[in-house]
C-alpha cells in the first residue's frame, strides 16, 4: 500500500514497524513530525559542529612543525568540511533548506558542540583534539551508523571511517611529544589537562538531565545514553593515557573492580551550560570567523548558482 492511501493510524503503525524491525526510515516515508524535528535538530547541530570544528585546528595549518604534519592536518580539516556537507545534505532530505540552517548558525540561534569553543594554544592541542575530541566523537558516532533514519545512518558510516584516521593522527602527535624532551612532555600534559573535562562534556548532560534522550532512544536515533557513552570513552582512554605516561587531571579517577569501569569526578555542568549559552572562551570568535567566511564566499555561491541557471537554460533550449 502507498503511504498516500494509508489512514493516519496505518502510517503510524508502518513507521513503528520499521523502527521495531531495525529498518530504515527514508525521506519519502511518512514519519511523525516530532521525529522529523528531532532529526533536523540533531543532524544540523552535528553539521555545524563539523564546520565550526575546522576553526580551532585551522589555526595550526601554517604552524605545523613539519610538512608531513601539515599535510595530515590539512587532510583532516578538509574531511571535517566534507562531514559537514554530508550532514547538511542528510538534513535537507527532511525538508529544511541549507540556507536556513546556515543562517541559524551565523545568527547564533543554532547550537554546535561545546568543545569547539575552547582555544588551541599550543601544537600539543592539535594532538589532544585528535586523540580526545575525535576519540570521543567516534565513541558517540559508532552508534549513529545504526540510526533509524537512512540518510543519517549512511552519512555516519563514511564519517566514522575518516574519524578513526583523525584519532590516530592526534594520538601520534601526543605520543611523539610524550616521548620527547621534558618540555615536550609537559606540553602534552598541559593539553590533556585543558581538554580532558571539555571532552567529557561533549557527550551532553547526565541522563537524568537529558530531555531528548529517552525519545531519541525509543526512535532508535540514539542507541546508547549520554552517560553510558561517556563511561565507555573514559574506560578506553585511561589506558591510552597510562601508556603515554600522562596523568588524567582527575583525582577521583579510580578503577572500580565491581563495576569493571572507572569511577570519575564530578563534571562542572555550570561550565558546560555556560559554554552552550554562548559564553565559552571562544564562542564569539567562532561565530565571527564563520560569518566572515560566509561573507567572503558570497561570490562563489553567486558564481555557482549562475552556472547552474545557465546550464538549465541551455538544457531547455536544446
Ligand atoms: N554541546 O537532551 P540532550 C566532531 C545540547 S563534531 C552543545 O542530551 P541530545 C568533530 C543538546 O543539543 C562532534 N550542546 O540532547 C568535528 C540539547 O539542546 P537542544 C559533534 C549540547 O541531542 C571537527 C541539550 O543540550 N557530534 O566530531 O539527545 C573536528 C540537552 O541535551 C551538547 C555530534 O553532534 C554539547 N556537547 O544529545 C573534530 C553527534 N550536548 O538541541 C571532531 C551527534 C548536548 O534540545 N549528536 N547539548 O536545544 C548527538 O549525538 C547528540 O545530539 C548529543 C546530545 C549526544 C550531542
Amino acid at each position: 500500500m502507498q503511504f498516500r492511501t494509508m489512514t493516519a493510524q496505518q502510517q503510524q503503525e508502518r513507521f513503528e514497524a520499521i523502527i521495531e524491525a531495525e529498518g530504515k526510515v527514508e525521506p519519502k516515508d511518512w514519519m511523525p513530525e516530532a521525529y522529523r524535528k528531532t532529526l533536523i535538530r540533531q543532524i544540523s547541530q552535528h553539521a555545524h559542529s563539523e564546520v565550526v570544528g575546522m576553526l580551532p585546528e585551522g589555526r595550526w595549518i601554517t604552524r605545523a612543525p613539519s610538512l608531513r604534519r601539515k599535510v595530515a592536518l590539512l587532510a583532516k580539516i578538509q574531511d571535517e568540511g566534507g562531514h559537514g556537507l554530508y550532514l547538511y545534505s542528510a538534513a535537507e532530505t527532511l525538508g529544511v533548506s541549507r540556507e536556513d540552517m546556515v543562517s541559524d548558525l551565523l545568527t547564533g540561534k543554532a547550537k554546535y558542540s561545546s568543545i569547539f569553543n575552547y582555544p588551541t594554544i599550543t601544537w600539543a592541542d592539535i594532538g589532544a583534539v585528535g586523540w580526545l575530541v575525535d576519540g570521543a566523537a567516534i565513541v558517540n558516532q559508532i552508534m549513529l551508523q545504526k540510526a533509524s533514519f537512512g540518510p543519517y545512518s549512511r552519512a555516519m558510516i563514511r564519517i566514522c571511517k575518516e574519524e578513526s584516521f583523525h584519532q590516530r593522527q592526534g594520538y601520534e602527535i601526543i605520543l611523539k611529544l610524550a616521548q620527547g624532551t621534558p618540555e615536550q612532555k609537559e606540553l602534552a600534559q598541559d593539553a590533556l589537562n585543558r581538554w580532558w573535562w571539555p571532552s567529557l562534556m561533549m557527550f551532553g548532560p547526565n541522563d537524568d538531565a537529558s530531555p531528548n534522550s529517552a525519545q531519541s532512544m525509543a526512535w532508535k536515533i540514539k542507541r546508547i545514553s549520554n552517560d553510558d557513552l561517556r563511561q565507555k570513552f573514559i574506560d578506553q582512554t585511561v589506558p591510552q593515557a597510562n601508556f603515554l605516561g600522562l596523568t588524567i587531571p582527575d583525582p577521583d579517577l579510580k578503577w572500580n573492580e565491581e563495576r569493571k569501569a572507572y569511577d570519575f569526578g564530578e563534571i562542572d555542568w555550570e561550565e558546560f551550560f555556560n559554554v552552550v549559552k554562548g559564553n565559552g572562551p571562544c564562542n564569539k570568535e567562532r561565530l565571527r570567523d564563520r560569518q566572515e567566511a560566509h561573507a567572503n564566499g558570497e561570490w562563489v555561491r553567486e558564481a555557482a548558482s549562475a552556472y547552474a541557471a545557465k546550464k538549465a537554460e541551455r538544457k531547455e533550449a536544446a
